[in-house]
C-alpha cells in the first residue's frame, strides 16, 4: 500500500501489533520455549475451531529445517472478501488486527480462554515472516507479512477445488530466547488435541531429521481412547472405560472413566479443549455425582451396611483415570492461570448427566460395580491406616514444623515469599552448599541417597521415610489431603542434584513425590531445578562455565585459535568448591533455574508412569528416548 493512503485506522492497527511485540509475555505467557510453542497451538486452535464447526477433519503440522512451522487445514478457509469496517480482506484483518481472532461474530463452540484464543494476529506480530494461503471461492489466495506488517497484498495465485487454510511462520529471533521447536512438546499436545476431538486427523512432520519423522494422531474413540491410553501401562479392574455423554442448552458434556489397581488419581478436565488445570464447576459436578452415585449403589446392594460410613470421594477416586470434556458457548475462565471453569450452570448439568449415566452403568455391569466398590473400601481402610501412621508420626513430632529437621540449615528471613530451600543430593554437596549460600534467604536440606519411590509405595510407607518426613516438616505445608500451600515456609523449592544418571534419578523421585503428594506446589510454580555447569574453561587469568555440551562447543569455537585453555569436567556438585557453587548455581544474579510446570498433563502423566511405574520396559524406552535431554516434563 502506498504510504500516502495510510489512514488513522492503519496506524492504530500497527500500534496494536507493536504492543504485542513490546510485551509478548502478556499475550503468550513468556518468550521462552513455552511461549514459542504457544504460537503453534494458537494457529492449530483456529483450525480446531473449524473442526468443532464441523467443517474440517484434517490438520497437518510441519516443522521445517529452518525452524519455521506450517499448519494446514481443510476448513472453510479464512474469508478473503473485504471486511467493510476495515476496508481490507478478512485474511488481512485476522492477521493484523489484535483480537479480531479470525472470527467475525458467529456461534458454536470455540477454543478460547486462558492464553489461547488471543488470535492469529499475535503469531503474526511475533514472527519475522508469515505466509498465508487460503483456498476459497475456487481460488488459491496468497499473502505475506513481516513482523506483523503486510509485505505482499492478497492476490489470487491459482485455482482451487477444495477449501482450507495454510499458514507458515518463522518465529522472530529478536523476540524469542530460542526458536528451536521440540517434537515431544508439540506431539504430546497434538495427541491430547486429537483425543479431545474424535476422528480429527492431526499429522505431525519433522523435516529437521535426516528421514522426516511423521506421526499421525486420530482417535475414533475420542476420550474413551484417551482413558485407555492413560491406563495402557496399568492393570485395569474392569474391561472397558465407562462413557457418558449429554447435550443441552448449557452445552455438551462427555466423560470417560476407568479404574486401575494403582493408588493415584488422574482426573483431567477440559473446557472447550482447554486443559482446566485449576478445575472448576465441571469437575465439581463430576466429583459430586461420582461420590453420591457409588455410595447410593453400594448401600442399595447392601455392600455398605446401615452403620457404615459413606465412602469418601478420595477413596472412590483411588486408581481412577477420568477425562471430562465440556464444550460451552461462552466459557468463563477464572483463577490464577485462567484455567478454572466458572460457569455455574454447567455444575448441575454435569452432575445430573453423570448420576444418570453412572447409575445405569452400575446396574448393567454388577461385576465391574462390585470391583470398583471393593477397591474403594480397600482404599478407605488404607487411608485409615495412613491417618493413624500420620497421627503417630505427628505425635512424635515428626511432621510438625515446630521441630525442624536437624539436617536443615534454615535461613534467617521468615518471609516465605523471599526465601528458598535447596534440596541437595548427598551430605558432602550439602556441606558445600551450606558454606556457599546466602544464609539470609537460602536454606539447605541435604538428602541422603535415593529417596523412596512413592509411585510404588503407598503413602503409609512414604511417611515413614526419614528423608520425606524431613522435607514435609521443612516445607511446613503438610501432605496430600492435609496439604496447605498457604503454610509454605519457602516459595522456591530448588532441586540440586549431580549432572549424572544418579542425579537424574533422584530428581525424578523428588518430582514424583511432589506430583503425587504436593501437586499445588508445582501448580503454584514453587518447584525449580538448579542447573549446575558441566564444564569449567580456564584461559589466561579468566574462566567461564558451560552448562551444556553445545555451549561448550560454541565457547571453544569462539576462542582465538592460539589461546591455550584448560577444561575441567564436573562429575558432581562435590567437585566444586563453595565459591564456584555459589557463582554458577546459587547466586540469583548468575544462575538459571528451570521452573517445573505441568502444563502438559499428558506428558507429565506419561513421564511419571514410564519412569516410576511397575513396568520396566516403558522406563527403558523413556530413558533411551530422552537420554540426552532428561530435563523432565515441560520445564
Ligand atoms: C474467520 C471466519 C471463518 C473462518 C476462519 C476465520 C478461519 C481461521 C483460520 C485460521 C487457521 N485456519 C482457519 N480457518 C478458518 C468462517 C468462514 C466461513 O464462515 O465460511
Amino acid at each position: 500500500m502506498p504510504e500516502s493512503t495510510y489512514s488513522g485506522k492503519d496506524i492504530q492497527v500497527l500500534e496494536g501489533l507493536e504492543a504485542v511485540r513490546k510485551r509478548p509475555g502478556m499475550y503468550i505467557g513468556s518468550t521462552g520455549p513455552k511461549g514459542l510453542h504457544h504460537l503453534v497451538y494458537e494457529i492449530v486452535d483456529n483450525s480446531v475451531d473449524e473442526a468443532l464447526a464441523g467443517c474440517c477433519n484434517s490438520i497437518e503440522i510441519t516443522i521445517h529445517q529452518d525452524n519455521s512451522v506450517t499448519v494446514t487445514d481443510n476448513g472453510r478457509g479464512i474469508p478473503v472478501d473485504n471486511v467493510p469496517k476495515y476496508r481490507k480482506p478478512g485474511v488481512e484483518v485476522a492477521l493484523t488486527i489484535l483480537h479480531a481472532g479470525g472470527k467475525f461474530g458467529g456461534s458454536g463452540y470455540k477454543v478460547s480462554g486462558g492464553l489461547h484464543g488471543v488470535g492469529v494476529s499475535v503469531v503474526n506480530a511475533l514472527s519475522k515472516r508469515l505466509e498465508v494461503e487460503v483456498k476459497r471461492d475456487g481460488k488459491i489466495w496468497g499473502m505475506a507479512f513481516e513482523r506483523g506488517k503486510t509485505v505482499s497484498q492478497l492476490t489470487a495465485i491459482g485455482k482451487a477445488k477444495s477449501t482450507g487454510t495454510k499458514i507458515r511462520f518463522w518465529p522472530d529471533p529478536e523476540i524469542f530466547e530460542t526458536t528451536e521447536f521440540s517434537w515431544d512438546v508439540i506431539a504430546s499436545h497434538m495427541r491430547e488435541t486429537a483425543f479431545l476431538n474424535k476422528n480429527l486427523k492431526i499429522t505431525l512432520t519433522d523435516e529437521r531429521e535426516l528421514e522426516p519423522r511423521v506421526e499421525e494422531f486420530r482417535y475414533a474413540g475420542g476420550i474413551v481412547d484417551f482413558v485407555k491410553y492413560l491406563n495402557e501401562k496399568r492393570e485395569t479392574i474392569h474391561a472397558r472405560p465407562i462413557y457418558i455423554e449429554a447435550e443441552g442448552a448449557e452445552g455438551l458434556v462427555e466423560v470417560a472413566l476407568g479404574w486401575n489397581t494403582g493408588y493415584s488419581e488422574t482426573v483431567l478436565a477440559f473446557a472447550n479443549n482447554i486443559n482446566t488445570h485449576e478445575g472448576g464447576t465441571h469437575l465439581d459436578g463430576f466429583k459430586n455425582a461420582l461420590t453420591r452415585t457409588i455410595n447410593d449403589y453400594a448401600r442399595r446392594q447392601g455392600i455398605l451396611k446401615e452403620k457404615d460410613d459413606n465412602l469418601s470421594g478420595e477413596d472412590i477416586r483411588e486408581g481412577l483415570v477420568a477425562v471430562i470434556s465440556v464444550k460451552l458457548r461462552e466459557p468463563q475462565f477464572e483463577g490464577q492461570t485462567k484455567t478454572k471453569l466458572g460457569n455455574t450452570e454447567i455444575r448441575s448439568f454435569v452432575q445430573s448427566a453423570i448420576t444418570t449415566g453412572l447409575a445405569e452403568f452400575l446396574e448393567e455391569h454388577p461385576k465391574a460395580a462390585r470391583a470398583i466398590i471393593t477397591k474403594s473400601t480397600q482404599a478407605a481402610k488404607a487411608r485409615m491406616a495412613a491417618r493413624k501412621a500420620r497421627e503417630l508420626t505427628r505425635r512424635k513430632g515428626l511432621l510438625d514444623s515446630s521441630t525442624l529437621p536437624g539436617k536443615l540449615a534454615d535461613c534467617s528471613i521468615r518471609e516465605a515469599a523471599l526465601t528458598e530451600i535447596y534440596l541437595v543430593e548427598g551430605d558432602s554437596a550439602g556441606g558445600s552448599a551450606k558454606q556457599a549460600r546466602d544464609r539470609s534467604f537460602q536454606a539447605i536440606l541435604p538428602l541422603r541417597g535415593k529417596i523412596l519411590n512413592v509411585e510404588k509405595a503407598g503413602i503409609t510407607r512414604a511417611l515413614s521415610s526419614l528423608e520425606i518426613q524431613a522435607m514435609i516438616t521443612a516445607f511446613g505445608t503438610g501432605v496430600s489431603e492435609e496439604f496447605n500451600l498457604d503454610n509454605a515456609r519457602y516459595h522456591k523449592i530448588i532441586i540440586m542434584t549431580d549432572a549424572d544418571v544418579d542425579g537424574a534419578h533422584i530428581r525424578c523421585l523428588l518430582l514424583t513425590f511432589f506430583y503425587r503428594f504436593m501437586r499445588p506446589m508445582i501448580d503454584a510454580g514453587y518447584v525449580y531445578i538448579a542447573q549446575p555447569p558441566l564444564y569449567k574453561i580456564t584461559y589466561g587469568k579468566k574462566h567461564d562455565y558451560a552448562y551444556t555440551d553445545r555451549q561448550l562447543q560454541q565457547f571453544l569455537a569462539a576462542l582465538p585459535e592460539t589461546t591455550k585453555y584448560n577444561l575441567q569436567r564436573y562429575k558432581g556438585l562435590g567437585e566444586m568448591n563453595p565459591e564456584q557453587l555459589w557463582e554458577t548455581t546459587m547466586d540469583p544474579a548468575n544462575r538459571t533455574l528451570l521452573q517445573v510446570s505441568l502444563d502438559d498433563a499428558l506428558a507429565a502423566e506419561e513421564a511419571i508412569v514410564d519412569l516410576m511405574g511397575d513396568q520396566v520396559e516403558p522406563r527403558k524406552k523413556f530413558i533411551q528416548r530422552h537420554a540426552k535431554s532428561v530435563r523432565f516434563l515441560d520445564v
